[in-house]
């Protein structure tokens, strides 16, 4: 029996060796990082409750190594190679992101973790967009564009040898998984030489930034990657005293006591010296920094209700700072609950119930068969919400994993200083994106369902209420 070592370790590897090498490329990413850091900590110890709160659902120990990477590919098959390399960490794809409604001509998923464990060791996630080739008018260009990309290999024959023995065999040793690390690095690595000469980078610059970035060189350049702090507007705010300047605005809700989904903000993208293939000298500009604040996973009805107020807020914040962009969210989300219960009974987020040791107690009773300090209550009537209300279960919100395509966009544009903010006519079009990936995207929404009603199954069978109906509880009774 050959011994393998875990997809999530090899993750954990991967994730580590890719900060490395950002923050040796990138020395504002690793300042960034130390700023993160340090507010994190004064978070933490300016807000005992949330440290236990956060180390009592596994959320504490990965914050440290937590980071989001963003990468950009032109092909169906490379889309699918990635698929692939991605599998061999344990990451697979999840949700679909149209971003050509926002005049970003891509299409994207994240590839990621999806089981509890595996989140709580190390989230490490991929946002990966696919260029939409057809959405380049001028014809002539557009055959350019593919042929140039047609003839690229963007990963090293090791690392496909290695994936393709991790197929094979299910798993790598020690040692491959050593040298898969190293060989898939390579495939995300920064080029200062183009593949293409210096007119045909304008000419495709010309048509969008974005398109020169994913076909003039030899690969998919990890573009950023965004470390997660507990509080992103000290993070705005003491960004320009460390040397960095962020973007005007920050993405997604406002500052909440219950946090929801997922907020962002990036500092603007380095402008890099590059040699063309005809040894004209010239600059491109691909790679930024970024941080994310995340909070809770929404459900359906919680979503579509941020969606709508988000809209209106956008609408009404139309080139305003930071501060009175906030002003507005701030004002228009007072219309979403801001109390984890009221979240909770409105069937707004997701929730992750566990045994508080009160409950611990009534489960020993329980499996020993003496139920005598019970006695007193009549468990028929004991619900999932009466053993909230006994103190017996905790309902801790479930983290967001995901992406934001709005935020996305805005991420995007504010790296793409003469980007087109009208639309793409071209429709969103999840099955081309699927075809070219070789598999289905997961729904992410039935995941966050998924580990809800696991978790609330777990605690009503640990305390022995299992018959009872879980009626009116939650998501779970939304439709
Ligand atoms: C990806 C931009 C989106 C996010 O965190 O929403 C993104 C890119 O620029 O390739 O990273
Ligand atoms: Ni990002």
């Amino acid at each position: 029996m050959p011994s393998f070592l875990s997809p999530d370790a090899i993750r954990d590897r991967f994730s580590r060796a890719m900060s490395a090498m950002y923050q040796a490329e990138v020395p504002q990413y690793g300042t960034l990082l130390e700023l993160v850091e340090t507010v994190n900590r004064e978070t933490l110890e300016g807000d005992p409750e949330l440290a236990a709160r956060l180390e009592a659902h596994d959320d504490l120990a990965r914050l440290g190594v937590e980071r989001h990477g963003a990468i950009r590919v032109g092909t169906a098959a490379e889309l699918a190679g990635l698929r692939r390399l991605f599998a061999v960490m344990g990451m697979q794809p999840v949700g679909y992101y149209d971003l050509a409604a926002a005049g970003v001509p891509v299409h994207s998923t994240a590839f990621r973790p999806v089981d509890d464990a595996a989140l709580a060791r190390n989230p490490f996630r991929v946002f990966t967009s696919l260029l939409r080739l057809e959405l380049i008018e001028d014809t002539q260009l557009r055959e350019r564009a593919a042929d140039i990309l047609a003839s690229r290999q963007i990963f090293t024959p090791e690392a496909l040898a290695l994936i393709e023995r991790h197929e094979a065999q299910g798993g790598l040793s020690e040692e491959d998984a050593e040298r898969f690390v190293a060989a898939a690095l390579e495939t995300f690595r920064w080029h200062r030489e183009a593949t293409v000469d210096w007119p045909t980078y304008c000419a495709l610059h010309d048509q969008h930034r974005l398109i020169a970035d994913v076909v003039c060189f030899r690969g998919p350049h990890i573009n950023h990657l965004t470390p997660r702090t507990l509080d992103i507007d000290a993070v705005q705010r003491r960004m320009p005293q460390a040397g960095i300047a962020p973007k005007a605005v920050i993405e997604g809700p406002p500052r909440r006591a219950c946090p929801i989904l997922l907020r962002q903000t990036s500092f603007k993208a380095l402008e890099e010296e590059i040699r063309f293939a005809d040894r004209q000298q010239g600059s491109h500009s691909a790679r930024f920094g970024e941080i994310e604040q995340r909070g809770m996973a929404l459900t359906p009805a919680g979503r579509e209700r941020y969606d709508r107020l988000l809209a209106t807020a956008r609408e009404r914040s139309q080139g305003l700072d930071n501060a009175a962009h906030q002003q507005v969210l701030d004002d228009v989300f007072t219309a979403f609950p801001d109390d984890a219960a009221q979240l909770r009974r409105h069937g707004l987020a997701y929730f992750d119930y566990r045994l508080t040791p009160a409950g611990e107690a009534v489960r020993e009773a329980t499996e020993s068969g003496e139920r005598a300090d019970l006695a007193v209550v009549d468990l028929a009537t004991v619900d999932l919400e009466a053993a909230i209300a006994r103190g017996w279960v905790s309902a801790q919100p479930i983290t967001y994993e995901d992406f934001l395509p709005v935020s996305a966009a805005g991420i995007f544009q504010s790296n793409l200083g003469d980007a087109r903010s009208d639309g793409y006519a071209g429709h969103a079009n999840r099955d081309d994106f699927e075809q070219a990936l070789g598999a289905e995207v997961i729904d992410e929404l039935a995941l966050y369902a998924r580990r809800e009603a696991a978790s609330r199954q777990r605690v009503m069978h640990a305390l022995g209420l299992d018959a009872q109906s879980t009626e009116g509880v939650g998501s779970a009774a939304g439709g």
